[in-house]
């Protein structure tokens, strides 16, 4: 038994490493999808009142879950502890051995704007030049752990472009040139369909996108290598405070990223002092 499960994450591995991305299917039992859906939603309820127009006429997302500006210290527990669960971190250990280190969390719905449709894209393009992106997929490294809370169209994937640059359809979609969109399909486009109670890891810098439809409302967490420099993505009233940490059971990725924190703010103090 001992010995199949070893298997079955060698394999995960090798299929994150060789596509990009894999799913597990019914990673998560009923009840834990349920206890997750009811933090979530008090968020999703509270931001949706807290940002009327933006939902109602460019949303498609939001971020910053796990800060403490709509949930309370009870249910930020419950998530954080969700995300660092054993599931979570045999997974995360998996595919980041060293010190794997919490960047964010993002919460993807279907837009309420129906001119707003699915769109291609890595990540790292919102951060680079086309010369910085080619450096990104093959220097850093951040992965995303999907978990749909109701059934999903999922997303759709172009396997093996966490590791190769665009060709020049994915181009020119990706970046809208030459007259392309970015939400044509792309040839080698694949759809994962995803239920709740899936997990779906795949690479933040492969070029992806999200399908809309159904009634899809999915937890993204994002999780970095500190080897890439990330620390300044995330937001302070995101981690758990100390108090908390004593209440999670496994707070490796959060103390990591606050590690990172401490030493890229002594940095800045010696370079002060230096100036
Ligand atoms: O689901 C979506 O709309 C997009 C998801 C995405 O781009 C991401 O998770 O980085």
């Amino acid at each position: 038994m001992l010995n199949e499960n070893h298997q079955f994450h060698e394999k995960l591995a090798q299929q994150y490493d060789e596509q990009g991305y894999f799913v597990i299917r019914d990673y998560f039992s009923e009840n834990e999808i349920a206890a997750l859906r009811k933090v979530i939603l008090t968020f999703h309820h509270a931001w949706k009142k807290d940002h009327a127009t933006f939902y109602r006429e460019e949303a498609f997302n939001s971020s910053l879950i796990t800060g403490s500006q709509y949930l309370s210290t009870t249910d930020r527990l419950k998530l954080f502890n969700f995300i660092s669960s054993k599931k979570l971190m045999k997974i995360i250990d998996l595919l980041i051995p060293d010190s794997p280190s919490f960047m964010n969390t993002q919460l993807f719905f279907n837009p309420v704007n129906p001119q707003l449709k699915d769109f291609w894209h890595r990540d790292c393009q919102y951060d680079h030049d086309i010369e910085g992106q080619k450096l990104a997929i093959q220097e850093t490294q951040v992965v995303h752990l999907r978990v749909p809370l109701f059934d999903e169209l999922g997303m759709e994937l172009v396997p093996e472009t966490h590791k190769r640059w665009d060709n020049e359809e994915e181009h020119n979609v990706r970046q809208e040139e030459n007259g392309r969109t970015s939400n044509e399909p792309l040839s080698l486009g694949k759809k994962i369909k995803l239920s709740a109670g899936d997990l779906l890891v795949f690479s933040a810098d492969m070029i992806h996108r999200g399908l809309y439809g159904l009634d899809r409302l999915a937890l993204d967490i994002l999780v970095f290598d500190p080897a890439g420099d990330f620390v300044d993505y995330v937001d302070d009233d995101c981690l758990p405070t100390a108090a908390m940490l004593e209440n999670i059971s496994d707070g490796r990725i959060y103390q990591n990223t606050l590690n990172l924190k401490n030493k890229s703010s002594n940095k800045d103090d010696i370079n002060l002092v230096l100036v």
